[in-house]
């Protein structure tokens, strides 16, 4: 099996590795067009390829921290209410206060059972940043509670005790009433606010509301713009751009404390290596990112 970031054998000793990649090929509810499932593998394929040299951060910071990657936690086809605990299971085993956990998806409907898994075992409340097109809070959608158009709405159900989500675009009037409706738990940002304002009140705002928080990064491919990663089963024009979202992500690695990050929905498509090579650097530098800011005035 591959290693996310392709590392010497000696970087990826469990024992001595800070940051652990967990792959969750899982794929089932997704309603437009499929591939999830093969998203994890292909991340870790296009991640030996990105440079360990991380020039924002001056270094090659997985060298310093170590990365070890996890065999895939397998598909559960009972039910998503069952693949859910699974996951839940597998993240509750490997979560630590002293490491990073990294989850692979797949499809969004992971990010609740990686929630669930967490307050587990932390025993703490956690504030959820997802970065996405969607908002994600219907109810149900296509008779399923736990599908991937759900997710939010059932991360709120898990404990979470609120969700920042930034780069929304798509979203109907019940989410947006909901929206509304729960003000102390759903701070939105909508794409088209991002882009029309200056960057830096998007990155006061999350310094605001989440210093010092515990909480896990949910990022869905989607909320980048489709030029940069095309291949996610519903993509939406007018999306985040490569360096609105490394801001967002290292703003957020500086004032909270992140014990997660989890990269959903991606669908590898044939010639469009760009977008799990996208991925994989969005991850690495996120990685990096928490590394550097993690004995920080906030912890
Ligand atoms: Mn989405």
């Amino acid at each position: 099996m591959n290693h996310f970031l392709d590392l010497p054998p000696e970087f990826t000793v469990p024992e001595r590795s800070w940051a652990w990649v967990l792959p969750v090929p899982y794929e089932s509810t997704v309603s437009y067009e499929g591939g999830t499932r093969k998203g994890p593998a292909a991340i870790i394929e296009a991640s030996a390829q990105v440079e360990l040299y991380d020039p924002v951060f001056e270094g090659e910071p997985a060298l310093e921290y170590g990365v070890h990657t996890l065999l895939p936690v397998p598909t559960n086809h009972a039910s998503p209410e069952a693949m859910v605990a699974d996951i839940a299971r597998a993240v509750e085993t490997c979560a630590r206060p002293d490491r990073l956990l990294v989850v692979l998806g797949g499809e969004h409907t992971i990010s609740v059972g990686v929630a669930r898994g967490l307050g587990r075992a932390y025993g703490e409340t956690f504030t959820v940043v997802v970065v996405d097109a969607h908002s994600d809070l219907r109810d149900e959608y296509e008779g399923s509670r736990y599908s991937h158009a759900c997710v939010s709405r059932r991360l709120l159900d898990e404990g979470v005790d609120s969700i920042f989500q930034i780069g929304v675009r798509a979203i109907s009037r019940e989410e947006v009433e909901f929206i509304r409706a729960h003000p102390e738990r759903l701070r939105v940002w909508f794409a088209d606010d991002v882009h029309a304002t200056p960057i830096e009140l998007l990155l006061a705002d999350l310094e605001a509301r989440l210093h010092g928080r515990r909480l896990f990064i949910s990022l869905d491919v989607d909320g980048l713009d489709p030029s940069i990663i095309p291949a996610t089963g519903t993509p939406e024009p007018g999306g985040l751009t490569w360096p609105q979202t490394l801001a967002i992500v290292r703003t957020v690695a500086r004032v909270a404390r992140v014990a997660a990050v989890d990269c959903v929905e991606l669908a590898p498509r044939p010639g469009l290596h760009m977008a799990e090579f996208a991925a994989a650097r969005l991850l690495y530098h996120t990685m990096n990112a928490i590394w550097h800011y993690r004995s920080g005035p906030h912890q």
